[in-house]
């Protein structure tokens, strides 16, 4: 089966300030119209027509449009994302909503309070900023998802944003559960990942829109990890104003690809995977149901994720000493998505390092310096410095040709 994605573009966008307080601040965004942006609006592409199932046990080409047409220059490639990311949003992750029709903001103390509208529905959620030591306002900030579990360097700002508030996650009953789905309604098709991911983009819309904030729009990381490292790579996929995207120990629904983890499984291995995972949460669509059985009649697999946030910066954070996180499947998957990165020149952007520790969700001091911090201050702090990490200390052998038989084009 298959069905139509239709695209809408998004209109016009005023922007009124009201008048502020020395300590709040509000301002507006008003649209014409809310929209549904499944694979994004950008005038050049062609529209995106429906999207099948396939049947391939590799996994898919990024650099093929699924009419069969070879992505040569890095502007066809743009087209391919959106593609890429409505064929995700059909098959796995739900819908993620476009701009609402009005946004406001107000700032108090270090509470920024988002009031969204959209369709004679509001809601209103806040999240809490950490003012950074040292450093120059206005400051980059890292988004963690229920704070996030990485050490942050001076100089940067931390937002803490609360993430069951907006789409519960407590188990499969939480489904249609939290702010989201009070605005979009119970029933919507977004997961909670997709749900997050539209709550990070509503606090990129704030912080554009009040700089009494004293943060820097343009230099937005965004973290958690576990669970809430799937749903930081997610965001980061879904809204290309993230600079830097910091998933960490996230496995599967993450950095991990589903074919490689069903691969571990029938290999004996107690990795998680698709038919596991829906029954565990509602991280997903539930039309992602349908095909959990049978993985390789996606059009995509994780590694679509990546090539989603491409250029942009990622550093991926795995561990090798959990089991469950799909060691393999976690290194392949993301080493097929460096391979966006090789076509686009910029293999430096994307960072992967897998090192085994017993704390699941614990940071070790080996993935700090050369390596966190280095994208930190690349792809935060503006600083020229080194980022060439793709590493593991596992003991696995990926072959790549048994899973990738496409081959890596110089994007022009
Ligand atoms: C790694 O993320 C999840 C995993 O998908 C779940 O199966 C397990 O229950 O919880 C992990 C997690 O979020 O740990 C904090």
């Amino acid at each position: 089966p298959s069905s139509q994605v239709t695209t809408t573009s998004s209109t016009t966008t005023t922007r009124a300030t009201t008048a502020s307080t020395t300590a709040v601040t509000t301002t507006a965004i008003t649209t014409t119209a809310s929209t549904t942006t499944p694979g994004g609006t950008d005038p050049t592409c062609a529209a995106i027509g429906s999207i099948s199932l396939v049947s391939n046990s590799k996994l898919p080409d990024p650099f093929t449009f699924a009419n069969g047409q070879k992505v040569t220059t890095k502007a066809q490639f743009k087209c391919r994302q959106a593609e890429i990311s409505a064929a995700m949003q059909q098959y796995e992750l739900g819908t993620k909503p476009g701009k609402p029709q009005s946004l406001t903001a107000s700032w108090s103390g270090s509470t920024l309070t988002i009031n969204v509208s959209d369709q004679g529905k509001s809601i209103s959620f806040s999240v809490t900023v950490t003012a950074p030591s040292g450093g120059r306002a206005p400051y980059p900030a890292i988004i963690g998802y229920d704070g996030g579990s990485i050490p942050i360097p001076a100089g940067v700002a931390k937002i803490s944003f609360s993430i069951s508030d907006i789409a519960a996650q407590a188990n499969t009953g939480s489904r249609g559960q939290g702010k989201f789905y009070n605005l979009y309604g119970s029933g919507h098709s977004a997961g909670a990942l997709t749900a997050w991911a539209w709550g990070v983009s509503r606090i990129i819309d704030a912080i554009e829109i009040t700089p009494a904030t004293n943060i820097n729009p343009a230099r937005i990381g965004v973290t958690g990890c576990s669970r809430n490292g799937k749903g930081a790579f997610v965001a980061g996929a879904l809204d290309d104003r993230v600079a830097l995207t910091l998933p960490q120990e996230s496995g599967s629904g993450g950095s991990a690809c589903w074919r490689l983890s069903d691969y571990q499984k029938s290999q004996g291995q107690n990795v998680q995977t698709a038919s596991q995972i829906i029954t565990e949460n509602v991280w997903f669509s539930t039309a992602f149901n349908a095909n959990v059985n049978q993985v390789s009649r996606l059009p995509f697999d994780h590694h679509s994720l990546a090539a989603l946030v491409a250029p942009r910066g990622l550093y991926v954070i795995e561990n090798t000493s959990m089991e469950w996180l799909g060691a393999l499947s976690t290194y392949g998957c993301m080493k097929a998505g460096s391979l966006v990165y090789q076509a686009l020149g910029v293999s430096s952007n994307m960072g992967y390092s897998q090192v085994g520790h017993s704390d699941h969700c614990g940071f070790p001091a080996a993935q700090q310096g050369s390596e966190l911090n280095s994208f930190i201050n690349r792809f935060l702090l503006d600083q020229s410095v080194t980022t060439n990490v793709f590493r593991t200390d596992g003991n696995f052998n990926f072959n790549q040709a048994s899973w990738v038989d496409w081959s890596v084009p110089t994007l022009t």
